[in-house]
């Protein structure tokens, strides 16, 4: 069916063309946020292109970490004591939503001084290069895990009102027919 199509093609169409929501990047990979094993996250960090709109997901035990944005004086000395941000809860997804550096550390005393400590570098967007490149393609590494976020994305309105239409459509038939087996 005609309409069908379409709206098949505008849905993919703006599933393409709509706002790219962004990759997903486990601190830590399989070790997560802690200070067992030495994870060095520096160079978990460095092999990653993040980008604004991306998320870095800190999962822990919550009675022994937390996860503190902080300044980059702060970053440096491991200072817990005026964080910017403050998380908790054991598994934290921090939209990272600004270009530059950000900051990240474990408050609890000694942790960040042995390593627990991140610093995210956000890259600025690139200015619209729309549709041709998947911006958001998930690098090859394992690292992001954009597939659930994707999913999300998809647009919901369109489909909506498409529905009503051929739902109105299907009235006018159905009164048609009505009108019809009325005068036959
Ligand atoms: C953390 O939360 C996300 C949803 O935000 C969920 O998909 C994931 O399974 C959670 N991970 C853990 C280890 O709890
Ligand atoms: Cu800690």
């Amino acid at each position: 069916m005609e309409r069908m199509n379409m709206v098949v093609a505008l849905v993919v169409l703006l599933g393409l063309v709509g706002p790219s929501t962004g990759a997903v990047y486990k601190v830590g990979d399989s070790a997560g946020w802690t200070i067992m094993g030495n994870v060095n996250y520096g160079s978990w960090a460095s092999n990653k292109k993040f980008h604004a709109g991306d998320v870095a997901m800190f999962i822990y035990n919550k009675n022994f970490h937390n996860v503190l944005e902080v300044s980059k004086a702060d970053y440096q000395s491991c200072n817990a004591a005026s964080p910017i941000a403050t998380y908790a809860t054991g598994n934290d997804s921090v939209l990272l939503k600004t270009a530059g550096p950000h900051y990240f550390l474990c408050g609890i005393p000694g942790h960040c001084a042995s390593g627990q400590k991140v610093e995210i570098n956000v890259q600025k967007a690139s200015s619209a290069a729309p549709s041709m490149a998947p911006v958001e393609a998930p690098a090859p590494d394992s690292g992001a895990e954009s597939s659930s976020a994707t999913a999300t994305a998809t647009p919901a309105p369109t489909p909506n009102t498409n529905g009503a239409a051929s739902t109105g459509f299907s009235v006018c038939v159905g009164i048609m027919l009505l009108l019809a087996s009325l005068c036959f």
